[in-house]
């Protein structure tokens, strides 16, 4: 018994020396001290040994017992801590590194031109209004002066759902649904998208108008100029002139397209003006008496003026962005432009 509890000891002590992990370290402490463990066995068998012999070995092999404790917690203390130490290594945070920021939105370029022209025309004595995007044909445009098989019907490339209704093709229809339910004193402002078969450079399928409505007593065209020249000036800057030039829509009469003076050159001609000096946004006119009257608004003892202006166009003045279509791409390096 006495061999084999030295060669026991040293198998042990061997075993110990070469273990490098904790985990392997109590695999060894399993083996030799753990309840069916090679030491803990001998224990077991100290009662087949003669009496004389019992004792020196019962000595010897609690000896060996507790050096192999012992270097077992020696040899754990400086695994665990070497392991303590790479686990820090492994997990250290460099404070001097920058930190993660998340990427910050802004709003859409049209969504702030849109704002910006609600705000002028809030700060006039307006209010807000918004209608159907799908419009019956009633309201897109017999209410409006422009009759089933009416030649003006071409102005406007129309999307049609059946016979009866379309995606609306302008704000407008919103002047007959507000004339047939409000009367005067009227003055509303009516953003949404409108939808037409167009496209290139500067017209797209879908897009956004700003109807403007007044409707009082004694409403003239110097309302509507001085209204426009006023929103030129406070969208784009106040030396921003305003032009009227004759035009033609079924529901006002007279009718006119509105240019300002390009707010890139100032005037004096350039590439987003054509040379021209004058870059149009609009069209307008005063509402015609016979629009009024199939709204239910007596002709005779009210007047008005309306107009319609396209988002996208003041959007592109106002920052030189030469394609539509890149309000609707939704590429981040146009669109941070704006934050
Ligand atoms: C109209 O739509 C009239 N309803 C405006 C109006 C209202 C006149 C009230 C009188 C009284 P027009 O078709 O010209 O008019 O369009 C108005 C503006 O919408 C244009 O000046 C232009 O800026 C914009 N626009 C027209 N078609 C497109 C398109 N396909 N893409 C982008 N913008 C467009």
């Amino acid at each position: 018994m006495k061999e084999k509890i030295e060669s026991i000891k040293s198998v042990a002590l061997l075993a110990i020396e070469q273990a490098t992990t904790s985990s392997g370290l109590n695999d060894v402490r399993v083996r030799f001290l753990g309840k069916s463990g090679e030491i803990t066995s001998l224990m077991k068998l100290l009662g087949t040994v003669s009496k004389e012999e019992r004792p020196a070995m019962g000595k010897a092999l609690n000896d060996v017992r507790v050096q192999i404790e012992s270097a077992l917690d020696a040899k754990t203390a400086v695994v665990e801590e070497s392991e303590k130490q790479a686990r820090l290594a492994a997990e250290a945070v460099d404070v001097t590194l920058p930190g993660k920021t998340s990427a910050k939105g802004s709003l859409h370029p049209l969504t702030l031109v849109r704002e910006d022209i609600l705000r002028v025309f809030l700060g006039m004595g307006f209010s807000v209004a918004e209608g159907p995007e799908i419009e019956s044909d009633l309201y897109n445009f017999q209410l409006l002066n422009v009759p089933k098989d009416h030649p003006a019907r071409d102005m406007q490339d129309t999307f049609y759902v059946n016979d009866n209704f379309v995606l609306r093709t302008h704000t407008s229809p919103m002047q007959a649904r507000i004339m047939t339910t409000t009367q005067p004193p009227i003055r509303v402002v009516i953003p949404g998208r409108v939808y037409r078969s167009d496209d290139d450079a500067s017209h797209s399928p879908i897009f956004h108008q700003i109807e403007g409505l007044a409707v009082d007593k004694h409403i003239t065209v110097g309302d509507l100029e001085g209204c426009l020249q006023t929103f030129a000036e406070q969208m784009f800057s106040s030396d921003t002139r305003i032009r009227l030039r004759p035009s033609y829509f079924p529901f006002t009469e007279p009718s006119v397209e509105v240019d300002v003076t390009c707010a890139i050159c100032h005037g004096k001609g350039c590439r987003v003006c054509k040379g021209t000096g004058w870059v149009e946004i609009l069209g307008a006119g005063i509402v015609n008496p016979a629009v009024l009257e199939m709204c239910g608004i007596d002709s005779k003892e009210y007047s008005g003026f309306a107009f319609g202006l396209g988002l996208e166009r003041i959007a592109m003045i106002k920052y030189g962005i030469p394609n539509i279509k890149l309000f609707y791409e939704n590429d981040v390096r146009f669109l941070e432009q704006f934050n």
